[in-house]
Order: C-alpha cells, then sequence, then structure tokens
C-alpha cells in the first residue's frame, strides 16, 4: 500500500492517478486542507489529511492503510522558496523529517524528489556528474541537499529504505506547477495553444534540464521498485532526458503552431536562479544502477502537450 502525500501537487496529482493503475492495493491521496483531491482522483480511491508538519497524521494514516511506500511529494517550489524561506524549510526539511522518522518506526520505504536545483554556480554546468559538489545558494537548493544528506543517513543509519531522483523541470498538461523557475516551459504551451502572446520570464540562452511528466512518473516509479542490491547511489539520482532554452522551445511550438509569438519579460529572481542551474545532467549512474531512459524528447513532448491542451481547450 502507497501513500502520496501531496497528492493534488503537480507531481503527485499524476502519480497517484498511475500507481491506482499499476497496483491493486491502497494508494492513498495524502492532502491538506484547502487542496482536497476532486473527480477521478477523489473517487479512484482512499485520501486522508497529511500535513508534513503533523507527525501523528502521517503515523495514524501509515497504520490505518498498512503503508509500506511513501512518496513524499510535499515542497514549496524554487522561487516561492526564496520569498517564504523559512516555510520552505518548515516544509521541505521539517516535513522530509517527520516522514523518515515515521518509516524508521513503521518500516516503510520513502521517496523524496530531489531536484537539479540542488546544485549551486561553482557546481560543473555541463554533464554535471553525478558526484560533484553541490552548494546551492537558494533555500530550495538547501532543503534538496539537505534532504538527500538525511535522506542518506536514515537509510545507513537505520536502514530506512529511501531512494531519490534529482528531477529536471517537469512539465506536464494536468495539474499546473506552482512557483517553480522552470515553470515557463508549461506556460509556455498554454499560452500558445490559447494563441495569446507568451511573457518569457527567463532569458534567451539560458538551458536548464528539462523533462516530460510521463518520464518523471516513471522514474519516480522504477527507482522504487528498482532490485535495492544494485544501487550504489540512493538520494539522490540524476536523470535527464531534454535539455533546452526558451528559443529552442519557442521554435519547436512554432513548427505547430507557425504563428505563435513570444516576448522576453525577465524576471531577475527567477532568471538568478536559472543560471545558478546546471545546463545538462549526467545521468549514467541512473542507467547503470536501475535502467533509467528517457522515452520523450522535445518534439515528442511539444506534439503530446499541444494535443491535449487542445482537447482541453476546444481550440
Ligand atoms: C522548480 N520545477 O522550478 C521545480 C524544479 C528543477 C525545477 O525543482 O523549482
Amino acid at each position: 500500500n502507497v501513500l502520496v502525500i501531496g497528492s493534488t501537487g503537480q507531481i503527485g496529482s499524476e502519480l497517484t492517478m498511475k500507481l491506482r493503475g499499476l497496483y491493486n492495493g491502497n494508494i492513498v491521496a495524502g492532502y491538506i486542507p484547502g487542496a482536497e483531491p476532486k473527480g477521478e482522483l477523489l473517487e479512484s480511491g482512499p485520501s486522508a489529511v497529511v500535513d508534513v508538519t503533523k507527525p501523528e497524521q502521517i503515523g495514524e494514516v501509515v497504520s490505518k492503510y498498512k503503508i509500506d511506500t511513501i512518496y513524499n511529494l510535499a515542497a514549496i517550489l524554487s522561487a516561492v522558496a526564496e520569498v517564504k524561506p523559512q516555510l520552505a524549510w518548515t516544509i521541505g526539511m521539517g516535513g522530509l523529517f517527520n516522514v523518515l522518522e515515521v518509516a524508521r518506526e513503521k518500516q516503510c520505504a520513502v521517496f523524496t524528489p530531489s531536484s537539479i536545483g540542488s546544485f549551486g554556480d561553482n557546481t560543473p554546468k555541463d554533464k554535471t556528474p553525478q558526484d560533484t559538489v553541490r552548494d546551492p545558494k537558494t533555500m530550495y537548493g538547501v532543503t534538496k541537499v539537505s534532504g538527500e544528506l538525511l535522506s542518506n543517513y536514515y537509510n545507513v543509519r537505520f536502514g530506512v529504505d529511501t531512494r531519490s531522483v534529482r528531477f529536471p523541470g517537469l512539465i506536464s498538461y494536468v495539474t499546473p506547477p506552482g512557483g517553480g523557475t522552470t515553470d515557463y516551459a508549461v506556460d509556455i504551451y498554454y499560452s500558445a495553444v490559447k494563441g495569446e502572446e507568451f511573457e518569457c520570464p527567463i532569458a534567451a540562452g539560458t538551458y536548464m534540464d528539462m523533462m516530460y511528466m510521463p518520464d518523471g512518473l516513471r522514474a519516480a516509479i522504477e527507482i522504487m521498485e528498482a532490485d535495492p542490491s544494485k544501487l550504489k547511489h540512493r538520494n539522490s539520482f540524476n536523470i535527464a532526458s531534454m535539455s533546452f532554452e526558451p528559443e529552442i522551445i519557442y521554435n519547436k511550438i512554432k513548427e505547430y503552431i507557425p504563428d505563435f509569438k513570444m516576448v522576453y519579460k525577465v524576471d531577475p529572481l527567477r532568471q538568478a536562479i536559472a543560471e545558478s542551474w546546471p545546463n545538462s545532467l549526467d545521468d549514467t549512474c541512473a542507467r547503470e544502477e536501475w535502467g533509467w531512459k528517457p522515452e520523450y524528447d522535445l518534439d515528442a513532448m511539444t506534439r503530446d502537450m499541444i494535443e491535449k491542451l487542445r482537447q482541453r481547450f476546444g481550440k
């Protein structure tokens, strides 16, 4: 049985549904008041209030549903985390600590996303290695590096089965992201399909690793199904699929929507964060240790995003 904490967020909403399609047991949709599951997510399986800052709530749900795997997706994303750094730490690290303590007591495996945001300015930017310096200057990055260290500690010290991947910017059409630096790569598709001019907050030439959500979901599931004896790393694996800058994704979209227009309106906060992140990751270890490989490139993602958003907006 699986508990998805943050099941109504950008990753959680799709991961919960995919897990329910894959496994027979209970896939519990954890949520916080104000972010209730709706529609199919609500009707297709159990849900429960799970606020990661309240350890008793986590423990009660884990016991009630005999949870053996926790996906801990509660987080404040990079741009919002710079505006509310204390909240980002409380949710990111306070929450993770509570999840790991419950997992230690009740023998649960734990998946916690890390991110390309765990790297900083002095990390090699091209084909960023799996094991390299991680000295982020954002609170988001600090919570991701600290989360990796704490998760590894709980594995070594207490034997908790903790695993993690460093997600690139995830692009999806189901649930919009909330407050990330890579959100522009989602918003640009919405503008293009709606026939609106897109104001890009990230400057031309700024490369970031990106990934289509179906690949991200598969990574989160496949790493938890991997043979633990083959894992030389745990928290957290570089995974990669594509890397682009705004001009590249703009021109790809124009192949499908020729009259699409974009102007730059750079957001200094997100631009500074984006510049501190890698241009591309080396994901050799994930490929060798648990068979990771991406299935979507920029063209396949663009075709699918435009098709699905046109269905949504009746275009
Ligand atoms: C963010 N989408 O922008 C998240 C993610 C790699 C980017 O961590 O903060």
